[in-house]
Order: structure tokens, then sequence, then C-alpha cells
């Protein structure tokens, strides 16, 4: 069960992030909505919110997700891969280490949380172009001493290996076709190549966070039999997020 979660504000310098996405420049105050929609979503899965002010100097600030990878036992503070995203860790690091204690990952090991898929006690870590082997044999090493295992796989296209799957809990997941085959061929549900933004969904205790606007994705994730609430994250995708970048569980 998650009690927690640490999310931050967008902040209005929110459309000079990193992108690669071609969905035009955010807006601001809708992205502002979102994220507070976001936000109750997260209390009604029954989850108490630290809420953290925007930094206006880190645009991508608010994908939280990307520096700390948290779990029951302890919070690893990740090195971003992208330059300008180092340096968000700091504020989150002091926050988690009044809950956990905590670990780091130091340069030149780079690792990002959106890389890193965890399913029951084992740890998926991608190889992407913002973390590197290096930070994941890092994590790795650090998550055996508490009793993880781990392995790592190589996310070819895509920002982070979250942006393509993602694990449902019960032994379901959820994927592009292109990660269909890489974890468990057997219970994976393949979206649409036209939904494939839709593999980026959030379990919340019972409750599963899916974006709005993908219906066969939606459908498909029904027939599973899980509790949905759908929210609107256009002005996030245009960022290239998704709804696991913007909290910290724990
Ligand atoms: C970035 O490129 O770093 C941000 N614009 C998006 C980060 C999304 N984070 C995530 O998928 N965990």
């Amino acid at each position: 069960m998650h009690s927690k979660a640490i999310v931050r504000r967008p902040g209005r310098n929110f459309a000079n992030g990193i992108t690669t996405t071609n969905l035009g420049k955010p807006v601001y105050e809708k992205a502002l909505e979102q994220h507070a929609a976001y936000c109750d979503a997260l209390k009604r899965c029954g989850v108490e919110l630290i809420i953290l002010e925007a930094d206006e100097r880190y645009p991508d600030g608010c994908f939280v997700e990307d520096t700390a990878i948290v779990n029951g036992k302890v919070a690893v503070i990740t090195h971003p891969g992208a330059a300008s995203r180092r340096g968000e860790e700091v504020e989150i690091a002091r926050v988690i280490s009044g809950y956990r204690k905590t670990e780091t990952i130091a340069f030149p090991g780079t690792l990002e949380g959106g890389d890193i898929l965890k399913v029951e006690n084992h740890y998926f870590i991608g190889l992407s172009g913002r973390t590197n082997k290096e930070g994941a044999d890092q994590l790795a090493a650090i998550l055996s001493k508490y009793g993880f295992t781990s392995s790592e796989i190589k996310v070819e296209a895509g920002l982070h290996l979250k942006s393509d799957i993602a694990y449902l809990g019960k032994g379901n997941f959820i994927s592009t076709p292109a990660f269909s085959k890489m974890i468990y061929p057997a219970n994976t549900i393949i979206l649409d190549q036209d939904e494939c933004y839709s593999a980026n969904c959030l379990l919340v205790n019972d409750i599963l966070l899916i974006p709005k606007g993908f219906p066969e994705s939606k459908t498909k994730i029904a027939d599973l039999g899980y509790n949905i609430i759908e929210l609107e994250m256009s002005e996030f995708r245009k960022m290239d997020g998704g709804l696991t970048c913007l909290s910290l569980l724990f």
C-alpha cells in the first residue's frame, strides 16, 4: 500500500523543459488544472500528499519520479541523465530523508526514475539515453543490499522504460507493441500502435490511473476488472511526461 506521495507543481516556465514531441507548447494554466486533478485522484486513492511548490530553476521539476527510487526500505536519490535536470533531486532528498534512509547514485553514473520498473520485489532497470550502465549497476548494488533483485533491459526507443510499459499488479503488464515480448509475455495487455501513450499508467493502491482519450486501452484495462480514474494529461504529454512521472509514491 502507498500512504504518501511527493508532488511538485509545474512552474511558469514549464514550457521551457525538454521535449521531443511536436504537440505544441503546453499552456501553464491548463497544466496547473491537470496537476490539481492528478493530486485529487491520488487523494481518492488514499494517499496523503506532500506538495512542493514549483522551483523555477527547473522547468521539468514537476516530473519528480525521475529524482528518486523509493520503496519500503530505502530511497535512492538519482543523478539525472539530463544535465538541465541535475539539482532537482536536492530538495527531494531533503524531504524524503525524513521518511527513509537514503542512498545516492553518483556521477559518472546517471539514472532517472522513469527507467525503473518495480515488479513485486524485482526491479527492471532500463538502459536509456538518461540511465547509463554505471548508474544501473550502482542501483542494482544498492537494491541488493536491501533484499531486492534486479535486471537491466535496453530501451531502444522512447524516453524511458516506463514510457512503454507498466506493471499493474497481480502479474499484469500493459505495454506498447515494441516492448510486449520483453518482460512477461503471458499477462501483457498489448496496446494499439496509436494508443501507445497510455502505456504509462499508474496503479495507486487498488485504483488504476490512466490517461484520458485512449478508448481501446480503457476497454482492455477495464476487462481485467480494475477500478479506473481517467485523467486529462495533454499538457504533460506535450513535454514527454506521463502519469508515473508526476509523483513519488511510498
Ligand atoms: C524530460 O525530458 O526529462 C521531461 N520533459 C519529461 C520527463 C518525464 N519523466 C518520466 O517519464 N519519468
